[in-house]
């Protein structure tokens, strides 16, 4: 702008320097064209500045449009970000209930932890045979259902067992292979802290081994006298057929 000031003082004298020789009567002319000058000059300056004005006015109103989607868009995201964690928490709160409900279930009946027909108990799972077998069949038998004739491994769970029968039942114990030598089907040696032998006052405790029906002894442990009791342990005739007890891992333990 200070460039077109100079131009126009630059044209006036050019065009005062050019009327030297009239110089009463160059000077009213001088007088009317520099006016003229000037207005001509102003209206483009006016015009020049109204362009200004509307770039400049363009401009801000662009950067202010970019920067409102700009924060927009954040917004968003924070947003989004914001439905992620509050999905999270919900989730982790339904988890929370689930596991409650199945704890609820496991303590209440503990039937959803083991398959039909069995029992849960300390998590694990127990199937009480209706049938008769022997005390290797009944071995097999619950393999073939998925686990094992029970092994007992702690006072809980001889109580648990001993609640639960009214009649002998086979157990996974047996002395077959040594005389004297009690182990459980998984192989295990009977721990002697946890045994349940039967007891009796006369002194005649199991195991007797004994021989007087049978010359071959007893090597296979039963829950329970076929003649009494039912809480205590007893070796018998492995040949003899008795009821049985399964044991399997329950489902979630
Ligand atoms: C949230 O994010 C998804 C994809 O990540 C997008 O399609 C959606 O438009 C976003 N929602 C909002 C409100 O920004
Ligand atoms: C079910 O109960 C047994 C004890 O009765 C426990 O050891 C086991 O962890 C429980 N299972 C679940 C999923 O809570
Ligand atoms: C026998 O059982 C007791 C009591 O449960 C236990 O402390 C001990 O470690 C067991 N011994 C063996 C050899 O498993
Ligand atoms: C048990 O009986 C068998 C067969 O009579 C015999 O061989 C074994 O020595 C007996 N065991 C004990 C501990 O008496
Ligand atoms: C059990 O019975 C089966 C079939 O009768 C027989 O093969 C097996 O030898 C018997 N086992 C015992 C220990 O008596
Ligand atoms: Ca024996
Ligand atoms: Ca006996």
């Amino acid at each position: 702008m200070d460039l077109v000031y100079v131009n126009s003082d630059f044209v006036c004298s050019a065009t005062a320097s050019s009327d030297k020789s009239s110089h009463d009567k160059g000077q009213k002319t001088f007088n009317k064209d520099h006016h003229r000058w000037t207005k001509v000059l102003l209206i483009a300056l006016t015009v020049c500045l109204l362009f200004a004005l509307g770039a400049v006015c363009t401009l801000a109103v662009f950067m202010a449009r970019t920067e409102t989607h700009f924060n927009v868009s954040v917004s968003d995201q924070e947003h989004n970000a914001t439905d992620y964690k509050e999905q999270l928490d919900v989730l982790h709160i339904q988890h929370q209930e689930m596991l409650q409900k199945l704890n609820r279930l496991n303590e209440s009946s503990g039937c959803a932890l083991c398959a039909v027909h069995w029992t849960h108990s300390g998590g694990k799972c127990y199937y009480f045979s209706t049938v008769k077998m022997n005390w290797t069949q009944s071995r097999d038998h619950c393999v073939t259902k998925g686990g094992h004739l029970v092994i007992i491994t702690s006072k809980a769970e001889q109580d648990f067992l001993a609640s639960k029968i009214s009649v002998t039942h086979w157990i996974g114990l047996n002395d077959m292979h040594t005389e004297g030598r009690w182990v459980w089907v998984d192989n295990q040696p009977l721990n002697k802290s946890v045994e349940f032998w039967m007891k009796r006052v006369n002194g005649n405790n199991e195991p007797d081994n004994w021989t007087k029906n049978h010359p071959g002894g007893e090597d296979c442990a039963c829950l329970g006298h076929s003649l009494g009791a039912t809480e205590f342990w007893n070796d018998d005739l492995c040949t003899a057929t008795k009821r049985f007890v399964c044991e399997a891992a329950a489902a979630i333990n």
